[in-house]
């Protein structure tokens, strides 16, 4: 038994670690996250509270972070400023959060020795051409486009500096695109089934030709805990899971899925440097470290989603208003 501590553990991903941590080891959880405007406090609910403890605040919080960090046996770093339309209206939180907060963190794993995995994006690679017949490896130059992908990027070389130069003990994964539960109603997947489920059209930018690499959380929580376990410390691994789609075919799925028209959706304003295309190839960590994603059905996935929404309302409606009110503002 060992003792984590999950940054940003009220969100999306952070928040599925921490189950999947509950349900498939003895460890103890400490989840440090400032609850921003990404958290719910209630993604944690029903945790038992002997195993998992919230402690609200800033990874940029220097005296916070050693004390949390002297006494874990693991760091998992998911906290972040996530969402790329975001940093296009607004950059400073992402430049704060992802390049500082994880300086931070760094300086207090290399002072305490403690093992440290830094959770990134495939978003650091750039974006492929549609017909281009490579995708992302772990040896693809960095070239990111958006203010959310360069603080990320920005964050990746700090972590590869710090075990070349100081030895810190890490490992970093850069993994494509995560759906299902717990996920803010700012992304894709989940903006257009609440959206449906309030009567109102799903919303692609552009044409919908942009493409993404799907994978389901668990599967890339899964592939953490295994690079956590058994990864070689300095190493980079790609987390993908073969799904491949375009948006405008997600949008007709979910149209599908949901008893709706295949065609019931709006074009609207598309992103300022849209990137066209993601896509991994994860042999590294499939033929190294054995892994491989349980959901081998993105509409099954999809579909379980969809039913997720559904039944936890609850959960999502708080959030549901302000976000399409800063949608709104851009046309989006
Ligand atoms: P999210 O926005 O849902 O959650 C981020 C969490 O970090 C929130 O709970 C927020 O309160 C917390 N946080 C933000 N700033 C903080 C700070 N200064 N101090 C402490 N906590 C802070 O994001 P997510 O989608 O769960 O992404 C988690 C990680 O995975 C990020 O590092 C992201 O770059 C990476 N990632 C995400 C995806 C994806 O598809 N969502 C894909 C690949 C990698
Ligand atoms: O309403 C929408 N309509 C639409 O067509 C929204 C919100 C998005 N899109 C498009 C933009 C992208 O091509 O859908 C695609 C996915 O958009 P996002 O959910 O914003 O994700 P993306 O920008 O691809 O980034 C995500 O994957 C990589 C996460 O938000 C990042 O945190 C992660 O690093």
């Amino acid at each position: 038994m060992g003792s984590y501590l999950v940054t940003g553990g009220a969100g999306f991903i952070g928040s599925n670690f921490v189950r999947h941590l509950v349900e498939h080891t003895d460890h103890r959880v400490v989840v440090l996250d400032k609850l921003t405007y990404a958290a719910r406090r209630e993604s944690l609910d029903g945790l038992p509270a002997d195993r998992v403890t919230l402690v609200e605040g800033d990874i940029c919080d220097a005296g916070l972070v050693d004390r949390l960090v002297a006494g874990a046996d693991v760091v998992a770093h998911f906290a972040a400023e996530s969402h790329n339309d975001n940093s296009l209206n607004d950059p400073s939180p992402f430049v704060q959060t992802n390049l500082v907060g994880t300086f931070v963190l760094l300086e207090a794993v290399r002072k305490h020795g403690v093992r440290y995995h830094h959770i990134s994006t495939d978003e650091v690679y750039g974006d492929l051409e549609l017909d281009d017949p490579d995708r992302f490896h772990e040896w693809t130059p960095y070239n990111p486009s958006s203010p959310y992908s360069a603080t990320k990027a920005g964050s990746d070389l700090l972590v590869r500096a710090w075990v070349r130069s100081f030895g810190v003990q890490a490992t970093l994964s850069n993994c494509s695109n995560n759906y299902g539960p717990y996920q803010h109603v700012e992304k894709f997947i989940p903006r257009q089934i609440t959206n449906l489920i309030d009567g109102v059209h799903p919303k692609l930018y552009g044409a919908g030709q942009n493409v993404r690499d799907w994978i389901h959380v668990d599967d890339h929580n899964s592939a953490v805990l295994r690079i956590i376990d058994a990864g070689r410390i300095g190493e980079t691994y790609l987390i993908g899971a073969d799904g491949e789609m375009n948006n405008k075919a997600v949008v007709e799925m979910i149209l599908r899925l949901m008893g709706h028209p295949a065609d019931a959706y709006e074009h609207v304003t598309d992103r300022p440097g849209h990137d066209l295309r993601y896509a991994i190839d994860s042999t590294r960590l499939r033929t190294e470290l054995g892994w491989t994603p349980a959901y081998t059905s993105f509409e099954d996935g999809l579909a379980a989603t969809i039913d997720w929404y559904r039944d936890n309302e609850a959960w999502w409606r708080p959030m549901k208003e302000a976000t399409e009110a800063k949608y709104a503002k851009s046309g989006q």
